[in-house]
């Protein structure tokens, strides 16, 4: 230390000293005293309330929602996120009015009293209309034999031992049967999971819900601003901390994907809604646990077109989709990652990373939530 360094350091240690004395000040350190301490706040409640943001919780029509507050924040993954992918670059700002969000996933118990009160049939439950689904496949793909083309859903094969990352049929199995009450297939059922995630539901299933219950879907701007949960430029939900540092942050995939599950968590699958922490605004498995539909349509360059340097408000996504990987397949927005993420694989937690999926597709890690 030098002794410039010294001197105002001595001089920090006088003004922090005369802070504690508190009442015994006499009038010629009064004037310090305002200027060095009067900042200083008497609780540490008041700065712990000060720096988590509050959660404001609805009733009445409101219940089981939180509140959003407007804002304005850089969408899309911070430079030295190690595991960016393109399509959340560039960083781009993006305000957003304040709004109100589900705090938990929709459950089993939400989605069956929809079902009750509408006799709503979901995606998974009809057959397939090949009509339909050859116009998105590559002209000239083979009509797939009868037997497949039936009611069914995507379900979560374990593989007994390591296989390549680059083939998802590795692990995902077409399952005749497999639907919302049926999570694994016939013979599965959503007995004792009232407060599980419904799971197996397409966009389409999602829209139909939200109407229902008088909500719609989040766009995908105001996911990510209510995933960063105020908290500004973080990768995560709650912070930058890595996810296996301290206790389990969320239900996510731990051990060597998809082979090997160490169950850290304590979830192969879904877990039960608020079986981990909630984060700054009082939302519970933003990442992981089930992935969550937005309105947007997916274009792998719609952060490029957003990027205006007087940034975007309320964006609603592009009005087409594109996704390079399948071009002709038009895609909606996923958000969050699921119980089957994990950071060798794609790291979907991360509150900036993006997935798509045709609006007919649902599969075992597949859910929602809504806003209003
Ligand atoms: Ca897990
Ligand atoms: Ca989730
Ligand atoms: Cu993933």
């Amino acid at each position: 230390m030098n002794s410039k360094m010294k001197t105002v350091f001595l001089v920090l240690l006088l003004l922090a000293g005369s802070c504690r004395k508190g009442e015994d000040h006499t009038a010629h350190d009064d004037h310090q005293h305002s200027a060095s301490c009067e900042h200083q706040p008497s609780s540490r409640a008041s700065i712990i309330a000060a720096t988590a943001p509050q959660i404001i919780r609805g009733e009445g029509k409101y219940a089981g929602m939180v509140r959003i507050p407007a804002g304005e924040f850089m969408m899309g993954a911070p430079d030295g996120d190690t595991l960016v992918r393109d399509d959340e670059k560039p960083r781009h700002k993006v305000s957003v009015e304040s709004f109100w969000m589900d705090e938990t996933e929709v459950t089993n118990a939400q989605f069956r009293a929809f079902v009750a009160a509408t006799n709503y049939v979901t995606t998974a439950e009809r057959k397939p209309d090949w009509e339909e689904m050859k116009k998105q496949l590559p002209p000239g793909t083979p009509k797939p034999p009868d037997d497949v083309l039936v009611a069914g859903s995507l379900v979560f094969r374990q593989p007994s031992g390591p296989v390549p990352l680059n083939n998802p049929a590795n692990w995902w199995e077409w399952t005749p049967g497999a639907d919302w009450r049926h999570p694994a297939g016939p013979g599965s059922s959503i007995e004792g999971m009232d407060n599980f995630p419904v799971v197996h539901v397409s966009w389409d299933d999602a829209v139909a819900y939200a109407k229902w219950a008088g909500k719609r879907l989040p766009t995908e701007a105001e996911w990510e601003w209510a995933a960063r949960g105020g908290i500004t430029d973080a990768i995560f939900a709650w912070g930058n901390d890595p996810i296996d540092q301290g206790a389990a942050r969320t239900n996510t995939w731990q051990g060597t994907f998809p082979n090997q599950n160490t169950l850290r968590d304590g979830h192969l699958l879904a877990a039960p809604v608020k079986s981990f922490p909630a984060n700054g605004y009082g939302l519970y498995d933003i990442s992981g646990n089930v992935w969550e539909w937005c309105s947007d349509w997916y274009r792998n360059d719609t952060y490029a077109t957003d990027n205006r340097p007087e940034g975007v408000r309320n964006p609603v996504g592009p009005s087409t989709s594109y996704d390079p990987d399948e071009p002709g397949m038009p895609k909606r927005v996923q958000r969050g990652g699921s119980f089957l993420c994990h950071d060798s694989y794609c790291a979907s937690y991360r509150v900036a990373a993006r997935m798509k999926s045709s609006p007919d597709t649902g599969l075992i890690h597949s859910g929602f939530r809504c806003v209003k």
